[in-house]
């Protein structure tokens, strides 16, 4: 039996990078007939909180906002389980025994949490400045993903691809623990990287666009208001080449970027998407269709996504009952993690 895991983090509205890598395909995915498969998708709120310390009251709306933005890209809570990461507290307690597990090399070769913490304003080169201020969450984020998913004991974890280097620490922690323990409790997880290529920021087409860059007009939310995302795509960084728009993410990075959104939304290959913009004579044309297919794409999850949010008690009804569906997998499974390490 397959067991399909993976979270989101609750750190801001939802971008069209977070659709097309990830919500995307768990829709796909928990739509696919499978007999004896099980979905399992839901809001990552401990590790958002790995990045600083934030208003009680702005983490709980984020948290509210997450599930309804999840819900309104079509995720059925019929055919998946939808949950809180921290309403399931076995996840904090694995994660404890496999941190004990885990060498602070295997965790320091990770590369996002340095990239994070130089986000934060924290500087890599002067070495005992940046152990004094980086937080220990930062770098065991990856122990705390590793717990996430093994503590249902997925078998599949669906991910962009800049969540590759977690999910193979994740395989290395089942392994060690396996072999620590003497046992084969844990399955080792694949990854099942989603088919969109990395998003990149509307504004800086060289890095990737981000829910928690401060500059919003650098990300579409699949919230946004038409006029709000004619406005970002009109602003979108391209270039003064004439003519016909064409492919080339090095030489053209903000039209590549522009093609790869039109890609990712239409699920037509690049090339397709090409030959179908050759009409085209400027950026203007480009931008006008871009924000057409965007609007449309995204008109009906927005009017979901705001009925939701008018919906407190069905938000809270879905949540109580992924919890409790969630936690019926994780107490039996940490009951058998705690006899196998003796903490029975
Ligand atoms: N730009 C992107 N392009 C494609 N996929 C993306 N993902 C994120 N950004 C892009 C995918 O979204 C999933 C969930 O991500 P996350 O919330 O756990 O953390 P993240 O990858 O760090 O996302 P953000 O938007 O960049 O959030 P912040 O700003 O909080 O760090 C993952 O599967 C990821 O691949």
């Amino acid at each position: 039996n397959s067991r399909v895991f993976s979270l989101i983090q609750p750190t801001g509205k939802f971008h069209i990078g977070n659709y097309l890598g990830a919500i995307q395909s768990w829709k796909t995915l928990s739509e696919t007939e499978s007999p004896g498969t099980q979905y399992i998708f839901g809001i990552a709120d401990l590790h958002a909180i790995t990045t600083g310390v934030k208003p009680a009251g702005e983490l709980r709306s984020n948290r509210h906002e997450a599930m309804a933005g999840i819900l309104s890209c079509g995720l059925n809570p019929k055919k998946c389980i939808l949950f809180h990461q921290s309403s399931v507290p076995e996840h904090a307690e694995l994660h404890w025994y496999l941190t004990c597990l885990t060498s602070m090399g295997a965790l320091n070769r990770m590369t996002q949490w340095k990239s994070k913490a130089r986000q934060l304003g924290d500087d890599e080169s002067d070495q005992l400045k940046f152990l004094e201020h980086t937080k220990a969450g930062l770098l065991c984020y990856p122990i705390l993903q590793a717990a996430d998913i093994l503590i249902y004991r997925s078998t599949h974890v669906p991910v962009g691809d800049d969540q590759s280097q977690h999910l193979e620490m994740c395989r290395s922690v089942a392994i060690n623990f396996n072999n620590s323990y003497k046992t084969n409790f844990f399955p080792i997880p694949q990854t099942l990287l989603t088919p969109s290529k990395k998003i990149l920021s509307l504004r800086n087409p060289l890095k990737k666009m981000s829910k928690s860059d401060p500059d919003q007009s650098s990300c579409i939310y699949i919230t946004d208001a038409p006029e709000v995302i004619a406005k970002k795509i009109r602003k979108a960084t391209t270039d003064s080449v004439q003519g016909p728009v064409y492919f080339d993410p090095e030489a053209r990075p903000g039209v590549s970027n522009l093609i790869n959104i039109l890609s990712g939304v239409t699920s037509q290959s690049i090339e397709q998407v090409v030959e179908d913009l050759a009409y085209v004579k400027d950026h203007k044309q480009f931008k006008d269709h871009v924000t057409d297919v965007l609007v449309t794409e995204f008109k009906q999850q927005r009017e979901l996504f705001e009925e939701l949010m008018k919906d407190g008690v069905y938000l809270e009804k879905v949540c109580h009952e992924g919890r409790d569906k969630a936690r019926e997998i994780a107490t039996k499974n940490i009951e058998e993690v705690r006899k196998l390490i003796g903490m029975d």
